[in-house]
């Protein structure tokens, strides 16, 4: 029997529409919490690919999502490219020395060497295989990583930010080197990914979460492309390997039919009308989404929301998600409504 969300994830019949969370292994599960203290931090807990295989594995027994997605950071990358970094509670995370310069950027480590440092990463995704070829239940596991244009804002910015004033002045007046910095991270990404595959991931996806941030005319040269190319290295050595692609915050591309691109799924952002994304990109991707997270609040919010994503996709190319991640205070009572709601309406 073949993995029903790489299935799905193929545009293959499946006997239901298989579901998974964005964030669903996080703080809003106090078995989450529990082993985070036991780690001491956040970071700790990456490092650690017992903690974090176990973490992993946590949504699949209490919310029975279809998918495990592995337990990281997109912001590991950066790190081991050499820039220090902290999560400071309730601040989020924090670089100590923000790129400003092109010697800022020469000081930092590239390539293989810098792809090779992630052992942890690749630690824990050989645990999970392990793991969950010992279940047999045929459940998924997602790899992920950051696109290079959302890791590069923390990198420049040093931090979140609501404005990206740092990263959009050296847009505009030095594209050069943002340009430098998106190359050098793409190359990481790319080794990066394809050290997640060999270890044992089954499907990847790309966040960019930041996309938003770019005007419509720039964000194929500043964003889309370098996704397209780290698609094109994967899918040149692992053709099966299915591909999702979830960039935040995009209708306005998706209005106009932005389709080139080597991925298998396309993750329609909460801001996205699903019918829109059915009509422009449903013959291209496979669709993952896109339920508003905060209907999580309300069952009912969530089950009309269930039923109206459902009958607009007929349980065809489609993978139920949210729009965006779980926020920390939902009640876990309400997650696991939602994915018993999602393989109940779409049950075959
Ligand atoms: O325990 C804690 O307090 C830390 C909270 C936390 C968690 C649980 C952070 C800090 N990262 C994570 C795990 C994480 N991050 C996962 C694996 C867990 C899962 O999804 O089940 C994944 C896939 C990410 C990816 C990630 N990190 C993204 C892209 C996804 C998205 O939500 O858009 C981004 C933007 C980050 C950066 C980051 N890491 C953590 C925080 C609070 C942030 C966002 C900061 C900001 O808003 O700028």
């Amino acid at each position: 029997m073949g993995k029903i969300f790489v299935d799905a994830c193929l545009g293959l019949e499946t006997p239901y529409t298989p579901v998974w969370m964005m964030r669903q292994a996080g703080r809003y599960l106090p078995q989450y919490m529990e082993v985070r203290k036991q780690a001491g931090n956040f970071l700790n807990l990456c490092h650690n690919p017992k903690l974090a295989a176990e973490v992993t594995i946590q949504p699949l027994d209490i919310v029975n999502v279809d998918a495990a997605i592995l337990f990281s950071d997109i912001l590991v990358v950066p790190n081991e490219m050499g820039m220090k970094l902290e999560f400071l509670a309730g601040e989020g995370p924090v670089f100590d020395k923000p790129i400003s310069t092109e010697d800022d950027l020469d000081s930092l480590i590239g390539g293989d060497e810098a792809a090779s440092k992630l052992t942890y990463v690749y630690d824990t995704i050989k645990i999970l295989r392990e793991q969950l070829d010992a279940r047999g239940d045929n459940k998924a596991l997602i790899g992920f990583t950051g696109a290079p244009w959302t890791l590069a804002t923390y990198m420049i910015e040093g931090q979140g930010t609501k404005t990206y004033n740092i990263c959009k002045k050296m847009m505009y007046s030095n594209p050069e080197l943002l340009h430098k910095i998106l190359k050098k991270v793409t190359e990481v990404v790319k080794l990066y990914m394809e050290k997640q595959i060999e270890s044992g991931i089954d499907v990847v996806q790309i966040f960019d979460s930041w996309a938003a941030a770019i005007e419509p005319s720039k964000y194929n040269e500043f964003s889309w492309s370098y996704m397209v190319e780290i698609a094109d290295y994967l899918k040149s050595k692992y053709p099966n390997t299915p591909i999702i692609m979830f960039p935040k915050g995009v209708s306005a591309f998706v209005e106009r039919g932005l389709v080139y691109g080597n991925f298998d799924v396309f993750g329609v952002d909460w801001g996205t009308p699903m019918a829109m994304a059915k009509e422009k990109l449903g013959d291209k991707y496979v669709l993952q989404g896109n339920m508003e997270p905060c209907r999580l609040y309300d069952k009912v919010a969530t089950t009309q929301c269930v039923e109206g994503i459902h009958s607009i996709m007929g349980g065809k190319r489609h993978i139920f998600n949210l729009g965006h991640g779980i926020l920390p205070d939902v009640p876990v009572e309400n997650a696991k409504h939602f994915v018993s709601e999602c393989q109940r309406v779409s049950k075959k």
